[in-house]
Order: C-alpha cells, then sequence, then structure tokens
C-alpha cells in the first residue's frame, strides 16, 4: 500500500454494510492507499455521537479525514483520493469520457441508489426480514425507474469492458455497491439478465480485489 500524499493516513468513518462507505474504500484500496475504517454507528440509541456530527452535519456515512483536511460526501472524497494519492488514474483524462463518468455517478447517486437500493432491496429484502410488509407502491414506482436506470447504464457501457473504457474509473467503483444490494431482489435479477453487457461488467466487477475485500460483515 502506497502512502504518498503525505505521511498521513487517511481515515474514513463509517461501517462496512454501507454503500457509500464500500465505494469509498473500493476507491482507497484501488489506489493502494492504506488507510482505517474507524467505526461510527449512526443508528445508535442514543442517537447519532456528536464526534460523528462535527464531521459531518446531515450525519450519514462516510466522513473522511487526511490529516486535517476533512471531508463528506462520498463523490468528493473518491475524487480526492483519485487526484490526492499515486497509484492508478481512476478518472478518464479525456474530457468527454470524464463527463460520462461523472453522468454515471449521478445516475447511481439519483436513482440507483433511491430506487434499486431503497425502493426494490429494502422494501423487498430488509423489510420482509424485520417482518414488516413491502409498500406495493413504492415499489411500483422504483420498478419503473429501475428499467429505466438499467436500460441507460446498458447503453452507457456498450461493448466497453468497463463504463467508461478499457479501465476501472470512479463510475464502476460507486455503481458496485449499489448494484451488489439491488441484484439480491429476485426481479432485479431479471431486470438485468435483459442486459448481457451488464452481466458481463458485473462478472468483472465482482472479481476486483477491491470488491471481494469490501464485503459487509453484516
Ligand atoms: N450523499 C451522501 C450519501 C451518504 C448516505 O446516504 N449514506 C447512508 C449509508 S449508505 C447513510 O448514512 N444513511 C443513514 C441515514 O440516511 O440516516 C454521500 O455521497 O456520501
Amino acid at each position: 500500500m502506497t502512502e504518498t500524499a503525505s505521511s498521513t493516513r487517511p481515515q474514513l468513518y463509517g461501517a462496512d454494510y454501507s454503500v457509500y462507505v464500500r465505494i469509498a474504500r473500493m476507491t482507497l484500496l484501488e489506489k493502494g492507499v492504506a488507510h482505517d475504517l474507524v467505526p461510527v454507528d449512526i443508528f445508535a440509541e442514543d442517537g447519532i455521537p456528536d464526534h460523528h456530527l462535527a464531521r459531518h452535519p446531515f450525519g450519514k456515512i462516510p466522513a473522511f479525514a487526511h490529516g486535517d483536511f476533512r471531508l463528506f460526501e462520498t463523490g468528493a472524497i473518491t475524487r480526492y483520493v483519485d487526484e490526492a494519492f499515486d497509484g492508478p488514474a481512476l478518472q478518464p483524462a479525456d474530457v468527454k469520457l470524464r463527463a460520462r463518468m461523472n453522468q454515471i455517478m449521478s445516475i447511481a447517486d439519483g436513482y440507483v441508489y433511491p430506487q434499486m437500493v431503497w425502493g426494490l432491496y429494502v422494501e423487498c429484502i430488509e423489510k420482509p426480514k424485520r417482518g414488516e410488509v413491502a409498500d406495493e407502491a413504492r415499489v411500483e414506482k422504483a420498478r419503473g425507474i429501475a428499467r429505466i436506470s438499467l436500460n441507460a447504464l446498458a447503453g452507457l457501457l456498450a461493448e466497453h469492458r468497463w463504463m467508461c473504457g478499457d479501465t476501472v474509473t470512479l463510475a464502476d467503483l460507486h455503481l458496485a455497491p449499489m448494484v451488489g444490494y439491488a441484484l439480491e431482489v429476485p426481479e432485479v435479477r431479471g431486470m438485468f439478465s435483459e442486459h448481457r453487457n451488464l452481466g458481463d461488467w458485473w462478472q468483472r466487477v465482482t472479481a476486483l480485489e477491491s470488491f471481494l475485500q469490501t464485503r459487509p460483515t453484516s
């Protein structure tokens, strides 16, 4: 693991079940940056700890620190990690491809996470596990947006190996943990299987060391 941006070891605050924490961890691992995952329980009985709110006023995870430089919002963290440290470039140099990468990260945040993780995975898998009933209206809305999301992503991926071409970028890392949860839903697996190229891409993602090493423990 390298650590060349400064001698300070980056700290990532969060929990390994979190989609967004996993995106940041995958990015750090892809860059080869030695770091610590500092556990934070945002669902603690007494509420979000004050020390975490000081780092992240919205009380979400992850938060990040590199020396006295503090950051929250995963897209900002992953872009910083890519630019501040040595290691393989995770953002395309080409302006249009970089715009494509940013577009895919926005699709992930704006549609895939709220609809495919919350609207489908949480409603159809997590809620029944807790003995709760899925909100069918919520699922119906999510189903429609999931289809649009997968069509859009399959179109953008086209015949590339990775979302933005021949090498892994932040777009792949941003999508991977979200798709991982979404594919636990049988209906999403059905939709996904309609796109051969997404299936091939997923095989590559699931073979990444950074994906394997960040599997949630709970
Ligand atoms: N926009 C934030 C989203 C972070 C986020 O939603 N994290 C989730 C975990 S994956 C969280 O903290 N959820 C707790 C909550 O919403 O109360 C980012 O990009 O980092």
